[in-house]
């Protein structure tokens, strides 16, 4: 199959089920070189940077000066991080698949994602059910992440789920709580929950899921920390809203 035949198939899946796996995304080497940054911008402790702590997700420390309240989360701003992050996030084969997707130029947000995100076995916490829109501010529900695993990634140290479809569905407020996320305790959504799929990644594997899809993340029980580069992108005519915080930053424009 030709690359463009290819990205066709796969922005097919997306728009069918929410999310698509696309294997070797990354080569060995790029892997291997995000892998050895990744494990160096942890060490260094720059800033910005999001703590589990902070964040509280079940699993995290009740505080930063508890025992792991200094765990990271997040490494924020990736872009500017470091250049090969950078390089990576606005790649020709990413920005020629958002152009596919969306039909038009596109722009990669700095104030959503653009993390490299971490999963520490002690003190990282699982996120529960969620669509990333419900904090997100723009024209239209319609952005797509980019997941790229810089490590395997499996229901042992803390990988994704997804709930295929429901980009699409339509939820009541009341099936989610107050801080927005997808409430398992009720019987419709269990039902709904219950068809979630976690697909394995091996290094180097990308998942693009749009940013309705309900996902979540479990905890990381193996002994190794847990890297992926993540990042946003929509079309230039989806802006977000004035004065809100996916405003508050200016964005990348990649054509
Ligand atoms: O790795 C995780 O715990 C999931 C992260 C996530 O879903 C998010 O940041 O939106």
């Amino acid at each position: 199959m030709s690359t463009d035949s290819a990205r066709l198939a796969q922005i097919g899946t997306l728009r069918a089920q929410g999310y698509v796996v696309v294997p070797n995304f990354l080569t060995t080497e790029r892997v291997r070189s995000l892998q050895g940054l990744a494990r160096q911008e942890l060490l260094a402790r720059r800033v910005p940077l999001e703590l589990e702590a902070d964040l509280r997700y079940p699993g995290a420390p009740p505080s930063r000066s508890a025992a792991g309240g200094q765990t990271v989360r997040r490494l924020l701003d990736a872009y500017a991080r470091n250049p090969e992050f950078a390089a990576s996030i606005s790649a020709p084969a990413i920005v020629a698949w958002m152009k596919a997707y969306f039909g038009e130029p596109v722009l990669m947000s700095r104030a959503h994602h653009n993390c490299l995100m971490t999963k520490h076995p002690d003190y990282g916490s699982l996120t529960g059910w969620h669509r990333d829109s419900r904090y997100w501010s723009f024209a239209r529900d319609d952005l797509v992440s980019v997941w790229l695993a810089l490590g395997p990634e499996t229901t042992t140290n803390g990988a994704l789920w997804f709930v295929p479809g429901s980009h699409a569905m339509e939820f009541s407020a009341d099936q989610f709580d107050a801080q927005k996320f997808f409430r398992s305790d009720r019987a419709d959504n269990a039902a709904l929950l219950g068809t979630a799929q976690s697909p394995p990644l091996n290094a180097g594997d990308a998942v693009f899921f749009h940013s309705n899809t309900l996902h979540s993340a479990g905890l990381n029980r193996s002994d190794a920390v847990k890297f992926s580069l993540v990042s946003t992108y929509h079309a230039r005519s989806n802006p977000p809203q004035a004065g809100s915080r996916s405003d508050s930053v200016p964005e990348v424009e990649l054509g």
